[in-house]
């Protein structure tokens, strides 16, 4: 019998490809979403560079090319509990995949309102699931996406292991006791503070309520398109490019194919983690094949291809296209230059080959971007949310 993965989030940027990818390994999916995503483009006035149809096209479209039903329900799960517990009671599915979440570092460093709306958001929903999951006392998999920016980033080259750390203390009497830890975590962020918040209610429920959990600890998604969405034009997968949710490498492809200098903050000696978006989709169906066993702790994977650093991407991006990089200065508080080494040994255990940064893959996000550059409003494109608390305005773009 198949199996049925409620898929929180499932009309973003990694949820709706996961979610195609999912119906096609033959999973029953239903697609959770308050369609929040939309309404922030209006208010930041940055809508997807790709043409995204409405949420019934995109299915009625799936349902065409595939013969699959995927199923739509319209719900805030940060602020309808009761409804999220109906909605689990009746339909008991065997996974759940969590990415509804507010997901942009700049957008959550606006101003007091937007951080709390991000706090209230990602907390709030994550805790809904957890406490319905216990409530109700069923035994999905609940499988979210985390962040690699939890844990801040170093200067001395130390692995980051998969979210435990084996560290010994010294005990009564002088004793040498081992402990496993959480790996501490040093957010940049309140974005990223909300995933390190997560990590602890993670840990409790599994504890406390043997929930079976995998959180997944990805690093910066790029690309648009997967198998699934080009599959036809009305499937086609956002393209975000703005100061506030455009992540570095995508808005480098884009601003290469507007003719816009690139975008480097500071020295451009930050060091990050990638990982294509056709990764992003695999992974999580290798998450939900190997589940952790109840009374297990939540397992924590890094989702990761490799580390970059940002002026070396930007140096690639123009020998590529002949854009030409601007150094600007860096309207975040975060380390000039930094290493970062990351553990991902599980995903490649579980069989994941991953895919690297080549020039064929660049040049086809380029392409995309170019296809639709006419619909950028380049006056989004520089990042203006700035890490301090000076001149900021005193409204709530979401009433
Ligand atoms: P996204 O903003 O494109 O998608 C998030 C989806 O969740 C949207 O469709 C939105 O409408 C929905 N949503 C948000 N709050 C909701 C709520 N309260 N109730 C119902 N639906 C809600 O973001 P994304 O890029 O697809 O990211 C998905 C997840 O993956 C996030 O948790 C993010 O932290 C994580 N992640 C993303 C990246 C990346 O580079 N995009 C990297 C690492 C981790
Ligand atoms: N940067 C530039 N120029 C730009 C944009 C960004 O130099 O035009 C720099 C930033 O200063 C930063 C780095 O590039 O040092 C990465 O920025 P980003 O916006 O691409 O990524 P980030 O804010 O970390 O957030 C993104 C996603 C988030 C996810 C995270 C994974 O929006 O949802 O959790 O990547 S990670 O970075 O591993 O934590």
């Amino acid at each position: 019998m198949s199996k049925t993965v409620l898929v929180l989030g499932g009309d973003g940027f990694c949820g709706w490809p996961t979610s195609l990818h999912l119906s096609a390994l033959g999973y029953e999916v239903v697609i959770v979403d308050n369609f929040v995503r939309r309404r922030i483009a209006q208010e930041l006035d940055a809508p997807s560079l790709t043409p995204i149809t409405s949420i019934d096209e995109r299915l009625n479209t799936w349902k065409e090319v595939s013969g699959r039903d995927i199923d739509i329900v319209e719900l805030d799960i940060a602020r309808d509990y009761s409804e999220l517990r109906r909605l689990l009671a009746s339909v008991k599915p065997d996974a759940i995949v969590h990415f509804a979440e507010q997901r942009a570092a700049p957008y959550s460093m606006r101003d007091a309102a937007h951080k709390i709306y991000t706090v209230d958001n990602n907390i709030g929903g994550t805790h809904h699931v957890l406490a319905a999951l216990a409530e109700l006392k069923l035994d999905a998999h609940l499988v979210h996406l985390g962040t690699m920016g939890v844990y801040g980033y170093e200067s001395d080259g130390l692995e980051i292991p998969e979210g435990y750390l084996q560290v010994r203390v010294e005990g009564p009497g002088g004793a040498n006791l081992a402990r496993s830890i959480l790996h501490p975590t040093k957010p940049g962020s309140i974005y990223h503070l909300t995933k390190s918040m997560d990590q602890l209610m993670f840990q409790f429920y599994a504890r406390n309520d043997r929930l079976r959990i995998t959180d997944l600890h990805q690093g910066i998604v790029w690309g648009t398109q997967t198998e699934e969405t080009r599959r036809d034009p009305a499937l086609i997968n956002r393209f975000d490019y703005d100061g506030d949710y455009g992540t570095v490498l995508n808005r480098f492809l884009m601003q290469a194919a507007a003719g816009h200098p690139l975008t480097v903050h500071g020295t451009g000696g930050q060091t990050r983690a990638f990982i294509h978006i056709q990764d992003t989709v695999r992974c999580v169906a290798l998450a939900l094949d190997n589940p952790p066993a109840a009374g297990d702790p939540v397992r924590i994977i890094n989702q990761v291809a490799e580390t970059r650093r940002v002026r070396d991407l930007a140096e690639l991006v123009s020998e590529l296209t002949g854009a030409h990089i601007e150094y600007v200065d860096n309207p975040r508080k975060e380390a000039a230059e930094n290493e970062l080494a990351v553990s991902n040994a599980t995903l490649k255990t579980l069989g994941l080959e991953p895919i690297l940064l080549t020039d064929a893959l660049m040049s086809e996000t380029v392409d995309i971007a170019a296809r639709f550059i006419d619909r950028a409003n380049l006056s989004t494109v520089p990042a203006t949310a700035i890490w301090s608390n000076e001149n900021a305005p005193d409204f709530s773009p979401l009433e």
